[in-house]
């Protein structure tokens, strides 16, 4: 048992790299970050008038190595690996790609867990010599672009042939890139967004037991809920021990939302005619939900601690045959819930399996997630500004994806007769792998792929992920805030969230009733100034569709 949850850890960790990424959580309501841009018009135009430009030797980099003949330092500040015995600034991938630049890396990192903090600190303090900075969060209220510590990139698209052409191509980024005042000034590693996000699973086993084909309507899951606590699903002659489901508080708006028409995990949600309301607030929809859930917990069929079960307790679960349905981040799914079952065989039907979405009086969906990962900004104190804009765009660009996602042929990938790729038995060996530097967004704009990660988990993993890629909405897109539309949702959000999630509980246990207290709920949201949210939220979705016209 022990190894086996040794392995889990390392998987998490690996996964949670190359799938979750970092900084998303799950559950909570809308973030501050709204959406800030006025147009794309200037980064429009400089990608119009992009023109590639002569080294002072008459070399013209056009996307391909090196970026420059002369040579140069890249100060990189940035963070170490998340895994503490990878030394990412040796990583054979990360050299690789200064080397074929043609520029000496000369790496600044700071610790994997206090980049959040120090690197902040560094950024903010106006004193880092680093030509490319890794911003420590999206910088969702352009708090670092307004100090005027990075360089407005669009400036330099003349050394970026890379960057520009994957704007172009990517309309909703680069709408989500451009700042209030017009500029981009990042480079973003990319997310998944439409695969391998959060889903619903079943134990295809118990499901097999009872005879039953996946639900998707809500009265047959509840069906199946109660048959699974009724009976020994687990065969241990014992019929009382099974616990029914076992999802972690914060995936119940995720698994359940949907079925009642609720974008609960973005929170702020807009209809077809672009009405924007907050999910939270519904006072017709978001009732029936906590109705719903609070039923399930009179039944027995979510659990009593259901607000404060976590993923190892789920797992440890798992690994007994305990329980009969899950609701994760789709890795999970073959990575640390299958592999602990008793009895997978690796195979589908010994396994729990992603399925289609909860559907009620309202069709069910999963909620994605947003594709703009860890951002690179060129320093304003750089004395190589044009270099490092050089640099950052051929980090950028698809020959280097390839490596972080692949790393180099017959070193840690082979192609096999079909044109598909394989790691080699080295690149199957995560420590390895990592050591080589494979997806290293820590310190370079790394785009996750589908195909890279397929091979990560079991072959029917990746087709089930095939199948439910339909059923992923887009969430609340993320763009800049106006700094004064930050200062209202951050002075009001907090109180109003604390409402939110203090409410959820209450009604779903029963400690407040849904019939006498519930508009008392929804008034104390009007008196937290939600009115006054919604209206900044609707003003930026306005500004989001005007730009992407
Ligand atoms: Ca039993």
């Amino acid at each position: 048992m022990k190894k086996k949850f040794l392995t889990v850890t390392l998987l998490f960790t690996l996964i949670t790299g190359m799938i979750a990424g970092c900084g998303q959580s799950a559950g909570g309501a809308a973030s501050d970050s709204g959406t800030g841009l006025n147009n794309t018009e200037k980064v429009d135009d400089a990608i119009m008038n992009a023109t590639a430009v002569e080294d002072t030797d008459g070399y013209v980099y056009t996307g391909e190595a090196p970026i420059t003949k002369e040579g140069g330092t890249i100060k990189l500040l940035a963070q170490t690996s998340n895994y503490p015995n990878v030394d990412i600034s040796k990583a054979p991938i990360v050299l690789k790609v200064f080397e074929e630049a043609g520029v000496q890396p000369e790496f600044q990192l700071i610790e994997y867990d206090k980049y959040d903090t120090e690197g902040a600190e560094i950024i903010s303090s106006g004193d880092s010599d680093a030509d490319v900075i890794k911003i420590p969060d999206s910088d969702p209220n352009q708090v670092y672009i307004k100090s005027g510590h990075f360089v407005p990139l669009d400036e330099f698209f003349d050394y970026m042939p890379n960057f520009t052409s994957w704007l172009s191509e990517h309309p909703i980024e680069k709408a989500e890139l451009t700042a209030e005042d017009g500029h981009i000034y990042y480079v973003p590693g990319i997310n998944l967004a439409d695969d391998y996000q959060p889903c619903l699973m079943y134990n295809q086993v118990w499901l097999d037991k009872a005879g039953l084909k996946a639900p998707a309507a809500l009265d047959d899951f509840v069906e199946m809920l109660k048959y699974f606590r009724d009976n020994d699903m687990n065969g241990n002659g014992d019929p009382a021990d099974e616990i029914p489901m076992s999802v972690a508080g914060e995936f119940l708006p995720y698994m359940f939302g949907p079925a009642f028409g609720l974008d609960l995990v973005s929170g702020f949600q807009a209809d077809d005619q672009g009405n924007v309301t907050y999910a939270y607030a519904d006072s017709e929809n978001y009732k029936k939900y906590l109705e719903f859930l609070n039923g399930l917990y009179q039944e027995g069929l979510l659990e009593k601690d259901y607000a404060t079960v976590d993923r190892d307790t789920i797992i440890d679960r798992m690994s007994k045959d305990l329980t009969g349905v899950g609701f994760d981040y789709s890795w999970a799914m073959s990575m640390m819930y299958s592999n602990v079952l008793p009895y997978y065989d690796g195979t589908e039907a010994t396994a729990f399996v992603g399925v289609p979405p909860l559907s009620g009086e309202h069709e069910g969906f999963y909620v994605g997630r947003n594709s703009l990962s860890g951002m690179f900004g060129v320093n304003t104190n750089s004395d190589s500004i044009e270099l490092a804009a050089k640099f950052l765009d051929y980090a950028m660009s698809e020959h280097c994806q390839d490596y972080y996602q692949w790393g180099f042929e017959g070193e840690s990938y082979t192609v096999k007769e079909d044109g598909t790729r394989e790691y080699t038995e080295k690149g199957n060996d995560n420590d390895w792998l990592q050591q080589f530097g494979i997806n290293p967004a820590f310190v370079l704009p790394a785009a996750q792929s589908v195909e890279a990660t397929d091979i990560l988990v079991a072959p029917w993993h990746a087709k089930i992920n095939v199948e439910l890629r339909q059923y992923i909405k887009h969430p609340w897109p993320e763009i800049y805030a106006t700094s004064k539309e930050s200062d209202t949702v951050n002075l009001y959000m907090p109180d109003i969230q604390e409402q939110v999630d203090s409410g959820a509980v209450a009604f779903i246990t029963g400690e407040k009733s849904l019939d006498t207290d519930f508009d008392a709920y929804i008034e104390a949201l009007e008196s937290l100034n939600l009115a006054e949210v919604t209206e900044i939220k609707q003003a930026q979705y306005n500004r989001y569709l005007k730009a992407l016209e």
